[in-house]
């Protein structure tokens, strides 16, 4: 398995004013050591000026009986502290209420005993703090606020990362002329 697409639904939980957050991550990983990359690309924030990050976080159980809230705490093989779980992809930023992002060196792996197939991603409401916010949940989950769409690591898919990864890498450096 070197490829997998997540497909997001919103937390069923949700009040009704939150946002009703979908779309996809394609993961892709060629060998047992080689890096994890990621193209996230969802859809269903706020448009208005709120510009805070979206914390987005591998959890422990593929387990949807109760929405994106019985998929646990962070995945942490290690008993290690937040930010250091194999699964904390860091904040992400909205534009026009969309997340388009390429990544090319996380450190979850889909290979081994610690494979993240079978868990589940969660993407949340606010900033993750990572681990700075001076309480115990910062060491434990980045007081990142609600769970607003989650899916289990799961299914496969074959041909979309070669489709879609060249015009990622083209966004992310247009991305970083902008912001120099
Ligand atoms: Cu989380
Ligand atoms: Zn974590």
């Amino acid at each position: 398995i070197n490829l997998l697409k997540l497909v997001f639904q919103p937390n069923a939980n949700l009040d009704s004013e939150k946002p009703r957050v979908t779309g996809q991550i394609l993961f892709q990983q060629a060998y047992r050591n080689g890096k994890l990359q990621a193209i996230f690309s969802l859809d269903g924030f706020p448009t208005g000026t709120n510009l805070s990050g979206r914390a987005i976080h591998v959890h422990q159980y593929g387990n949807l009986w109760n929405s994106c809230d019985s998929t646990g705490g962070h995945y942490n093989p290690f008993k290690e502290n937040h930010p250091r779980h194999p699964g904390d992809f860091g904040n992400f930023y909205t534009r026009e209420g969309k997340i388009r992002r390429y990544r090319s060196n996380l450190m979850a792996t889909l290979f081994g005993p610690y494979t993240i197939i079978g868990r589940s991603i969660v993407i949340h409401e606010q900033e993750d703090d990572l681990g700075k916010g001076n309480n115990k949940a910062s060491l434990e989950n980045g007081n990142a606020g609600k769970r607003l769409a989650c899916c289990v690591i799961g299914t496969c898919d074959k041909n979309l990362w070669e489709k879609q990864v060249p015009e990622f890498k083209k966004r992310n450096k247009r991305c970083k002329i902008k912001d120099t």
